[in-house]
């Protein structure tokens, strides 16, 4: 596993214009990517906290476009927030801390870049699904996120990971990871391999129909697992968006794919016990009802068509991804355990699979 790095984050805060006297800033929440911090300042005898963050650079290979993108999409959240007169617009959208110097990030001597968020409180972002009301809520919250960036201003947003949900890409990655098995680990794979090439005939279905115009590129999230937008812990509310790195041009199906991946199962991403992942159609269900409240002014025909289609592919596209990791030696995702991509990788296949077994009754539904 790779080694833990520390860093000094009460230096790092410094550089931020925050008021107070910095208490703590301990290691928070449950990405996979970057290293989040709660930071904790004391304020005249109060304690506010900010989320103090490093950019993985050895995965986002351009730190500096990605936080002008993040820059751009916060403050248009903003200025619609206050154009609705709404009173709690720092809990709805994302709002980044400025350097002492006025800029939107702080780039450290090791060439490390930090930024630093309000704390939205009182919210949470949820690894596994409780109830279809979170369901749908999390789906609402997305699709009024997309909606929000329709109307973006200025150029198009930098690809911050070039070819990031071209699934074809994704399978030619893991098929040249398979081709060098540079860690002797297909064999513990075998039967996940078989499961992926029996299905790769599939993998350009939503790519493809974008080429050919058939289906928009619009501003997307890519990200959009459960645990990347904020509940309210009383009333449920989806009320802010997060992890705004991949925010860039993409399809509003892979959006609304990895909500299928990551709210119809009651079983955490990397579950050990496989009969516990199902796709449970209520879910799905609350899932579409909230998606098309939100995002059903402006979806596509062809793009319903292919609501049911998308939670299959990229369910599909993660579990090709782990499955990648783990034959390259768990160089991208974070790990917690020796064999935690395999883990991960099986229940993303357990779960295509409680698609494909149900994808009539899905179609059935959305329609
Ligand atoms: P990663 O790309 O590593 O997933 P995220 O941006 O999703 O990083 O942040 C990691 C976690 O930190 C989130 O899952 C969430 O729990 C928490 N988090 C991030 N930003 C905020 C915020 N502004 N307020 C509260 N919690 C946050
Ligand atoms: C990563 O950053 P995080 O943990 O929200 C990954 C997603 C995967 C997800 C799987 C930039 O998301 O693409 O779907 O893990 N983010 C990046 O849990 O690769
Ligand atoms: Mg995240």
């Amino acid at each position: 596993m790779p080694e833990r790095v520390t860093y000094d984050t009460r230096a790092i805060a410094r550089h931020f214009a925050l008021l107070g006297d910095f208490v703590s800033a301990p290691p928070y929440g449950s990405g996979h990517i970057n290293d989040t911090f709660a930071l904790e300042m004391d304020q005249g005898g109060r304690s506010v906290r900010y989320v103090l963050q490093r950019i993985n650079h050895n995965i986002f290979r351009n730190p500096d476009g990605l936080m002008r993108n993040v820059e751009r999409v916060c403050r248009h959240a903003q200025a619609k927030l206050a154009q609705a007169g709404r009173a709690d617009a720092s809990r709805r959208a994302l709002t980044l801390v400025p350097t002492r110097e006025g800029r939107g990030w702080h780039v450290d001597a090791h060439g490390n870049h930090w930024r630093c968020y309000i704390f939205v409180e009182r919210a949470t972002g949820h690894d596994v699904i409780r109830n279809a009301d979170q369901a749908f809520q999390a789906a609402k919250a997305f699709g009024a996120f997309q909606a929000l960036l329709a109307d973006l201003p200025g150029e198009r947003l930098v690809e911050t990971i070039p070819n990031f949900h071209h699934t074809p890409s994704r399978y030619a990655a893991f098929e040249a990871a398979l081709a060098k098995d540079a860690h002797g680990r297909a064999r513990d794979a075998a039967a996940e391999i078989a499961f992926a090439q029996a299905r790769a005939r599939e993998v350009g279905v939503i790519v493809d129909a974008m080429a050919r115009g058939e289906i928009p590129e619009r501003v997307t999230h890519n990200d959009t697992k459960l645990n990347n937008v904020l509940l309210d812990n009383e009333t449920q509310e989806g009320i802010c968006v997060i992890d705004l790195d991949t925010v860039m041009p993409g399809s509003a199906l892979y959006d609304f794919g990895d909500l299928v991946r990551t709210s119809t199962s009651p079983a955490a991403e990397d579950e050990t016990d496989l009969a516990k992942v199902t796709m449970q159609l209520p879910m799905f269900e609350a899932l579409v009802k909230g998606y098309l409240a939100t995002a059903g002014g402006f979806l596509t025909p062809a793009e319903r068509a292919l609501l049911p289609f998308a939670g299959k592919l990229i369910t599909f596209e993660i579990g090709l991804r782990f499955l990648t990791d783990w034959l390259e030696g768990d160089v991208y995702f974070k790990i917690k355990r020796p064999r935690h991509n395999l883990d991960r990788l099986r229940t993303q296949f357990k779960l295509v699979e409680s698609i494909e077994a149900q994808l009539p009754a899905m179609q059935a539904l959305v329609r």
